[in-house]
């Protein structure tokens, strides 16, 4: 069975572990969201395409969700010795190592492509992963400073600012020009089913279906395409996906992402247990709706939501 999987960072990578578990000989190709990528220090960070690295290779600090495990901040502490910052960005010595690697195979003129598979190769985390593009694509996000508009980067929308102001707009910058990545609309184009793990509808899935193509290929593949909700109980479990969602104009319901990606896209959905009541609007959307617990506590609750996601696949088309 041939699955694609389009994922985030934590969300992604935590039901990436699942997935592995629950459909051990399955062959799964990830298509990582890459419109978090910042350059810091002149190096180039890819956060959500670490976070799947180092989460089904062993590598994640587990309470933390992103990040490397056991890590030290000898070179962040030194760096604003210097008074080079930016200072809230939280990268350590061992994550450090990652994109001093990934910034030199760049500059010797590898593409994202080809620098991850190299970076996975340490990692082995039994995925196929790929960026969603070689070519730069960077959310901003517009907020009023002191009534003033101004365009942040989304790191510095989420991290600094801790997503404590409203989001006017949030743009992927770069993305209408940019290509899929070699191997990406193959996947697609050879995969059993599709699915959309409970990753943030905006910044992470919505990013990668912006790069042209993408979205289109998935709708044409014809196969079954099914997705996790992210928010349950009307709110997200983790993180401020509400505050993007919002700058969309989507509210923070399983119900209301689900008709955001709509019945063109999507075949079916999974609520959580707690939004059980949501079942029968999303049907009469065109979309095939089921209620199973959703909190991705441990492995085990992970690979039956995804066991539930592979079910649903199998009702669907
Ligand atoms: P990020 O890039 O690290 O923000 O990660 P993703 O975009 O992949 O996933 C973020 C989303 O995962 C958030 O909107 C959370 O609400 C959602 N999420 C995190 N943990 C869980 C969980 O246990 N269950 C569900 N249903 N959603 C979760
Ligand atoms: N998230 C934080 O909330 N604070 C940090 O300082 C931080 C540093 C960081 C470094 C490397 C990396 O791969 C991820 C990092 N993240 C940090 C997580 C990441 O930026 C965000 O969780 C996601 O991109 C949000 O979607
Ligand atoms: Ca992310």
């Amino acid at each position: 069975m041939r699955i694609v999987v389009l994922a985030g960072g934590i969300g992604g990578a935590r039901f990436l572990r699942g997935l592995k578990q629950a459909a051990p000989d399955a062959d799964i190709t990830v298509i990582g969201n890459t419109g978090d990528d910042i350059h810091l220090f002149g190096l180039k960070i890819c956060p959500d395409l670490d976070t799947v690295m180092y989460t089904l290779g062993g590598g994640i600090n587990e309470e933390q969700g992103w990040g490397r495990t056991d890590e030290t901040f000898a070179v962040k502490s030194e760096l604003a010795e210097y008074g080079v910052g930016p200072e809230w960005f939280g990268l350590g010595d061992r994550d450090f190592a990652t994109h001093i690697v990934r910034t030199q195979m760049l500059g010797a003129g590898y593409p994202l492509s080809a620098v991850t598979e190299a970076l996975c190769a340490r990692w082995q985390p039994g995925v196929r992963l790929l960026p969603m593009s070689d070519d730069r694509v960077e959310t901003h996000v517009a907020v009023d400073v002191d009534g003033e508009r101004k365009a942040v980067h989304f790191q510095e929308y989420w991290v600094r600012m801790r997503a404590s102001v409203e989001a006017r707009a949030v743009v992927p910058v770069g993305a209408e020009q940019a290509k899929p990545a070699p191997g990406v609309l193959e996947a697609i184009g050879s995969a059993d089913i599709v699915l959309f793990p409970p990753s943030n509808p905006v910044v992470s899935i919505g990013t990668i279906l912006a790069v042209p193509g993408i979205r289109e290929a998935i709708a044409d593949a014809g196969v079954p395409v099914v997705g996790l909700s992210p928010i349950v109980g009307d709110a997200p479990v983790r993180g401020m996906a509400d505050k993007v969602l919002a700058a969309i104009g989507v509210e923070a319901t399983a119900t209301a992402v689900a008709q955001h990606y709509g019945s063109g896209l999507l075949d079916g959905w999974l609520v959580d247990t707690v939004d059980a009541a949501a079942v029968p609007d999303i049907e009469s959307a065109g979309i095939r709706a089921r209620a199973v617990p959703l909190m991705m506590t441990d492995l085990d609750a992970s690979a039956a939501m995804a066991r539930e996601a592979l079910t649903l696949a199998g009702e669907v088309r």
